[in-house]
């Protein structure tokens, strides 16, 4: 049984934080702090990349190395920190628009290259910081302040979105799991190559407001009666499943990430200039 509490990698002074009550990027900073005590990591060896928004905050609590960057950059950063120096752990932790609508192309080129990182996703749904407008995720129909109507759109799904593109491990948890939640990022950040741990989350200020969950307890109950084991999601034919999420590991590779790959080619380029 771990007793972790993650309190060595915050900042002094900094609690209370400034997300809205029943926000769940907290949740997700916890069970983040509480994995990488669990590994081990140290602040030095650890760096924190954000982009842009209320999930790009989370950078200002912490005591490890930490990045604020740019809107949908994150992963554009943290790629040349761990290609400058792989003995690095180098976590991106974005928002939805962050990591898949504004920035949607180097999500896509960071998990086809394969870079050893981890990226923490909170999918809120929408662009929380700047007032609920609609994003690449907002689920069709659902409303934003920017889609009064409904989202005429269909939603990116970010974990097959990492799958195609080539992560090595992708995996989807909510706070309402905040146990398997830690443990998927564990297993994230332990795996070589590209991983993506998703976090379906509540913005009852917003997303929750506009789609009649304003109580951050039926958010929670929303993604609690939705979220199901992918083993059990997997079962399901299409017009059963509709409505509900896998959650749990998803991918699970082994391919040599891209560390490695430049290792073997650099070797061999270095025997054929010696042959
Ligand atoms: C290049 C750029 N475009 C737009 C913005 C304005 N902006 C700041 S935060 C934000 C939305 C953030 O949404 P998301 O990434 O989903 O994170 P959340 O706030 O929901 O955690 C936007 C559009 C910006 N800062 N930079
Ligand atoms: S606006 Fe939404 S995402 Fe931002 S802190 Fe509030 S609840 Fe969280």
């Amino acid at each position: 049984m771990s007793h972790a509490t993650g309190i060595r990698y915050l900042k002094d002074g900094v609690l209370p934080h400034m997300w809205c009550p029943g926000c769940g990027i907290g949740i997700m900073m916890g069970a983040m702090l509480r994995a990488f005590e669990e590994l081990g990591y140290t602040n030095r060896d650890t760096v924190v990349v954000t982009g842009i928004g209320c999930t790009g905050k989370l950078d200002d609590y912490l005591v490890t190395n930490a990045l604020h960057t740019t809107h949908g950059r994150a992963l554009a950063y943290a790629t040349g920190i761990k290609a400058f120096n792989p003995k690095l752990n180098v976590v991106a932790v974005m928002g939805d628009g962050d990591s898949v609508t504004i920035g949607g192309n180097h999500f896509i080129h960071a998990a086809r290259r394969n870079m050893d990182l981890t990226a923490i996703v909170i999918n809120n749904f929408n662009y929380g910081m700047t007032g609920g407008q609609v994003s690449g995720t907002t689920p069709g129909g659902r409303f934003t302040s920017t889609t009064a109507w409904g989202n005429p759109e269909r939603d990116f799904d970010i974990c097959a979105l990492a799958q195609v593109a080539g992560a090595n491990y992708v995996a989807r948890e909510t706070p309402y799991r905040g146990w398997e939640l830690k443990e998927a990022i564990k297993e994230g950040l332990g795996r070589k190559g590209f991983s993506l741990v998703e976090v379906f989350s509540p913005c009852p200020t917003h997303f929750g407001k506009n789609n009649e969950m304003k109580e951050t307890r039926q958010m929670l109950h929303w993604l609690k009666e939705k979220a199901l084991p992918a083993e059990e999601y997997n079962r399901l034919d299409k017009e059963a499943a509709e409505g509900f999420f896998p959650v749990g590991k998803l991918v699970d590779r082994h391919e040599p990430d891209f560390n490695a790959r430049y290792e073997e080619i650099r070797q061999k380029a270095m025997a054929a200039k010696k042959g």
